[in-house]
């Protein structure tokens, strides 16, 4: 908004010419969001204590998890509240809020918020780590991604080509199946960050790395110069999408303030499944949707974990793992809940540091 009114007075002064650069938008609206959180935080964990917003910890079938965690009963939840409103509106501020792809950005973020408020808000009602039933917020997801897939199949600007790395010139157009693969990557992702978030800043940590590649990446695809010289899908206007993603590294900063261990306050699945959702609409947006498996191989690999525990288990009675997601499965080793949080954030900068070299290995 402010860049749609101050690039319009830039011939009347000068300075208003700054706006035009998406690097000095992005950092601002790093920094709005920043220090919204930092600002915000505090009068949020306490008026989320005083309405009793608060976590209910799992206990049934899991007692050895539970004594691990029981400190944690209490603690303010729906923290993803402060994300997703910092980030809309500084997203609102500092971004083109004409631009098709931050429209359907904030459309994804809004609506799988919503979702998660909704979630939180029946556990809250109910006293229970029980949330909607599993059939309601699928349903809800997957009319999400239907409603985004059919805006982009139908967007002229869009193409259903998906581009693979490594390879030069390996390009699949999937035709009418474009729509369930972004539901596919919607769903996915929102889930995937979800069941990401079950230690003290464990997903907002993850959620940084990875939306700090994607800010690289958003400017790079959105720029003639660099796309052509990396060889990588030019998409003009995309370049806007590092304003959104520069918010979402800012305001999750601000967050893990918070969150981070011993936490003070938890994202809740308004959060989680909102960011989530945010970077599997960003990679479709900036045809990075392969990328993606390796830019949130953290996240990949939690909802793995959790897919193939349930199948081995279903099938052969059999667990693979300790318990599902990874991250438990390591607190059920023994290993301490920081010294896991933090391995898996060096393990997350790695992935995206790769993921950066991967323009370049072609
Ligand atoms: C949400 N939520 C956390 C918090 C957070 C199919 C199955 C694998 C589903 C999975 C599941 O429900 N995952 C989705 C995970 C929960 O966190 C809340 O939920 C929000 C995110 N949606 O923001 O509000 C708990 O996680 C801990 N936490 C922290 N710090 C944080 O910053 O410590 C969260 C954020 C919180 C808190 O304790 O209460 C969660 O883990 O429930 N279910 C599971 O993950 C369960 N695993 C399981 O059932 N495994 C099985 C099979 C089915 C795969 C197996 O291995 O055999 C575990 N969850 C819990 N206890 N709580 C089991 C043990």
């Amino acid at each position: 908004m402010l860049y749609n009114l101050l690039y319009n007075l830039k011939d009347s002064l000068f300075v208003f010419n700054i706006v035009k650069y998406i690097t000095f938008r992005a950092a601002m609206a790093a920094l709005t969001t920043f220090f919204l959180s930092i600002f915000l935080g505090r009068y949020i964990i306490n008026h989320l204590k005083k309405f009793k917003i608060q976590e209910n910890i799992r206990k049934e079938g899991f007692l050895k998890l539970y004594d691990i965690q029981r400190y944690k009963q209490g603690t303010p939840t729906m923290g993803g509240l402060l994300i997703v409103i910092s980030v809309v509106l500084s997203t609102l501020i500092w971004a083109d809020i004409f631009n098709r792809y931050i429209i359907l950005t904030l459309f994804t973020f809004i609506a799988l918020a919503i979702l998660g408020f909704v979630d939180d808000y029946v556990k809250l009602k109910k006293g229970s780590f029980k949330g909607l039933s599993i059939f309601t917020k699928s349903s809800v997801q997957l009319i999400i991604g239907l409603t985004v897939g059919v805006l982009l199949f139908f967007d002229k600007s869009v193409s259903a080509n998906i581009y693979f790395p490594f390879f030069k010139n390996l390009v699949i157009n999937l035709g009418i199946l474009y729509i369930p693969f972004v539901i596919f990557v919607i769903c996915g992702s929102s889930n995937a960050v979800n069941f990401t978030d079950g230690l003290d800043g464990l997903a907002v940590g993850c959620t940084i790395m990875t939306a700090l590649a994607f800010s690289i990446l958003c400017y790079i695809a959105g720029h003639a110069g660099f796309s052509n010289y990396l060889l990588v899908p030019f998409i003009p206007y995309a370049g806007e999408l590092t304003v959104f993603c520069a918010a979402l590294v800012g305001a999750c900063m601000g967050f893990l303030w918070f969150n981070c261990f011993p936490a003070g306050i938890f994202m809740g699945d308004v959060g989680s499944q909102a960011i989530g959702g945010a970077i599997g609409i960003v990679a479709l947006l900036i045809k990075k949707e392969i990328l993606l498996v390796i830019v949130g191989g953290v996240f990949v690999i939690e909802a793995m974990s959790v897919i193939i525990q349930i199948i081995s288990f279903r099938f052969w009675k059999k667990r693979v793992f300790k318990m599902a997601p990874l991250h438990h499965h390591f607190q059920m080793l023994g290993i301490p809940e920081s010294k896991i949080i933090v391995r898996f954030w060096i393990f997350s900068a790695i992935l995206a540091i790769f993921t950066l070299i991967t323009l370049k290995i072609r």
